[in-house]
């Protein structure tokens, strides 16, 4: 990340006005039903943090209680320090011990259309089988294992297992090619991978063992991997490294103790690198991470037994982690994984797989609505989502326009949004709707969620009046917050705590409005200085997406003689429409009018696609690139389909 300009002032100039009450049905059933319940909560939380989340870890299963809840010595934090857990007993045995081992767990659909239902009790039994065949292979706590699968739920028993025996899991997104896998082994001095033959992703296979095999002979460390036959097609299996993961779990016994694991010790090991530079790999802990995620699933997805939630992510991403596994199944409701793309067969994909399962919560990233957006609705409209109940966003700003969409046509009017802010370092979500209660606005993530101090600073750590821009920074420590960088303590204190002294800031600018709701504006990294205004991307794009014939925008600034920078914009139309120079005269007109004549973009090109990370995140750093020297040379591994940046290269494609 490089340093914000320390004397950037940060300006707002959209304005959004409408406002949306919780359905009162809705609000009738939800864990939290009033303003005077959510006050209470509030308060009790900002009066006594460490009390409120003591009462919250009591729902929880222990093996031994914390000697204190919170240990602060900044940076470093110590939640429940003494305490004894497991995330996978409370994950499973604890659900199957209260009845509900046959319900099913994880609803499964792979892309071929093949479903399987997995209750608490198989789960835990092949957590258990897998868990033994790992320390089979000598697998000890405290060791990292590599995760690179499909969607599938070996998948969660993989991850699951590793908690089961405290040996941390590094999950790499199946998207992933075999240098990022390599970098990624290496860094975490990971000697287990755990794999499959293949998985399907638009009526393909994708080789994820010839992947490894090859990021083994760029890495030597590797000495076993295992391999689960999903796809049944030919793979390389070389005796001595590699298991196949039915023959080792054929005999295992399905029983397995878990590891009673200190409250701090290490989880998972997650890599990211956002939008910039070097992946990092951000360290999870066990016990502040269980009881942030289980909380704030609970009472943002407002989740009931009855509940069949989906949370369309990868695992390879942070939310796969909390949202998918274990902030969903902690709650003893049932997840749903899908394997596969969107578009795959038609792009109503998503749609009739609400309709077929009768999903209740779902929750996706702003990129895949407007994707959808992109397409029509004619696709969501020949669906019956009447199961729908409440709908999540995560990822990026969503822009209002696809707020209004989502909720119109895919929520029928009838269900509250959630936009969540938070991010891989958070471990959980820190800025929320509480559905029953917060009247939402489109575009904003609303409020910060019981006992996170989330406010807008600027660099000398001041506070911001309403409307302001600055820097979102948290300024106490959470329960799910991260516990450092893999092995570089000091590029953690440097990259997250000393932009001001004391206070977390990973890199978001924001700005808060009179009623105190958050509105994101964008990465610092990619604000942009137009003639002295400081800008950032999310306003600029939501101008041009509120505009009927755009699908999705991002805007850049590249360097420009008299205002010194001037903005570039890269657009995508929705289907069907077709880009002439009156178009983009209109939409220059439009940004104009919506926000006034120096947010005008300088150049509009239209593109079919933008290049994008495994998680949906435009990449505005590789677009700054293509902008001012036509040609890209930054590191470009965490992107996910290269073919866009090539034709983006060769200029406008109209
Ligand atoms: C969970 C996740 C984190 C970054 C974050 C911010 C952006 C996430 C958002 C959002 C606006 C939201 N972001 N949620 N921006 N509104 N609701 O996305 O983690 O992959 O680490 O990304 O994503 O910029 O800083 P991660």
């Amino acid at each position: 990340m490089t340093n914000p300009q320390p004397h950037t002032e940060l300006e707002s100039h959209l304005k959004e006005t409408r406002r949306f009450a919780p359905p009162a049905d809705f609000a009738a059933q939800a864990h939290v039903r009033t303003q005077a319940e959510y006050d209470a909560l509030h308060r009790r939380a900002l009066d006594d943090p460490e009390g409120f989340w003591e009462e919250v870890a009591a729902g929880l299963h222990w093996f031994r209680k914390w000697d204190r809840v919170l240990e602060w010595n900044p940076p470093n934090a110590r939640w429940f320090a003494g305490a004894r857990t497991n995330l996978s007993y409370n994950c499973l045995d604890r659900h199957v011990a209260a009845g509900l081992g046959d319900k099913t767990a994880i609803l499964f659909e792979g892309e071929p259309g093949d479903v399987r239902r997995v209750t608490f009790r198989e789960l835990l039994d092949e957590v258990c089988r897998f868990a033994n065949a790992l320390r089979g292979l000598g697998v000890k706590k405290g060791d990292r294992v590599t995760i690179y699968m499909p969607m599938t739920p070996e998948l969660a028993v993989a991850v699951l297992a590793c908690a089961r025996i405290g040996a941390p899991h590094s999950v790499i997104f199946g998207g992933f090619s075999v240098q990022a896998i390599a970098d990624r082994v290496e860094d975490a001095q990971s000697n287990v991978v755990i794999t499959a033959d293949g998985g399907y992703r638009r009526g393909h296979v994708v080789p994820l063992k010839a992947n490894v095999d090859e990021a083994c002979e760029r890495c030597e460390r590797i000495r076993t991997v295992v391999v689960f036959q999903r796809c049944k097609c030919d793979v390389a299996m070389k005796p001595g490294r590699d298991h196949w993961w039915h023959e080792l779990t054929a005999g295992a016994p399905a029983t397995c103790e878990p590891e009673h694991c200190e409250a701090e010790d290490m989880l998972f090991l997650l890599y990211t690198s956002g939008t910039t530079g070097k992946p990092k790999g951000i360290m999870h802990t066990t016990g502040g991470y269980m009881v942030h995620t289980n909380y704030t699933a609970r009472m943002i997805f407002d989740l009931k037994p009855d509940d069949v939630y989906w949370c369309s992510a990868d695992v390879g991403w942070v939310t796969g982690h909390s949202y998918v596994i274990y902030g969903i199944l902690s709650n003893g409701v049932t997840t749903l994984m899908y394997e596969g793309a969107p578009n795959h067969p038609g792009w109503d994909r998503f749609w009739d797989i609400i309709e077929r399962h009768k999903v209740t919560k779902f929750y996706t990233a702003p990129t895949a609505i407007r994707a959808f957006m992109r397409e029509g609705r004619q696709h969501a409209d020949r669906h019956d989502l009447s199961s729908l109940k409440l709908l999540g966003t995560v990822g990026e700003p969503i822009n209002p326009e696809a707020w209004l969409w989502y909720h119109e046509v895919i929520g029928r009017g009838r269900c509250p949004i959630v936009d969540t802010w938070w991010q891989t370092e958070t471990g959980g979500i820190m800025i929320t709707p509480i559905p029953g209660v917060i009247h939402t606005k489109p575009g904003s993530a609303t409020r910060p969620f019981f006992g996170i101090d989330a406010a807008i600073l600027n660099k000398n750590g001041v506070e911001q009046p309403p409307n302001a821009g600055g820097f979102l920074c948290i300024r106490k420590p959470w329960p799910g917050m991260l516990r450092g960088v893999y092995g570089d303590p000091e590029r953690f204190r440097r990259q997250y705590w000393s932009e001001i002294d004391g206070v977390y800031f990973a890199g978001d600018s924001a700005r808060r409005d009179e009623d105190g709701y958050f509105w994101i504006m964008g990465r610092v990294d990619d604000m942009i200085k137009v003639a002295g205004h400081g800008l950032g991307t999310m306003e600029v794009e939501s101008a041009l997406v509120s505009h009927s014939a755009v699908a999705e925008a991002a805007v850049v600034g590249v360097p420009h003689e008299i205002k010194g920078n001037a903005i570039v914009a890269f657009v995508t139309l929705r289907s069907g429409i077709e880009p002439t120079p009156a178009l983009r005269q209109e939409l220059m007109n439009h940004v104009t009018h919506t926000m006034g004549a120096f947010a005008r973009p300088e150049q509009i090109r239209f593109t079919q696609s933008l290049p994008k990370t495994r998680s949906g995140k435009i990449m505005r750093r590789l677009l700054k690139e293509v902008a001012t020297s036509g040609e890209v040379k930054g590191d470009t591994t965490t992107l996910e389909d290269f073919g866009v940046l090539v034709k983006l290269a060769q200029k406008d494609e109209e």
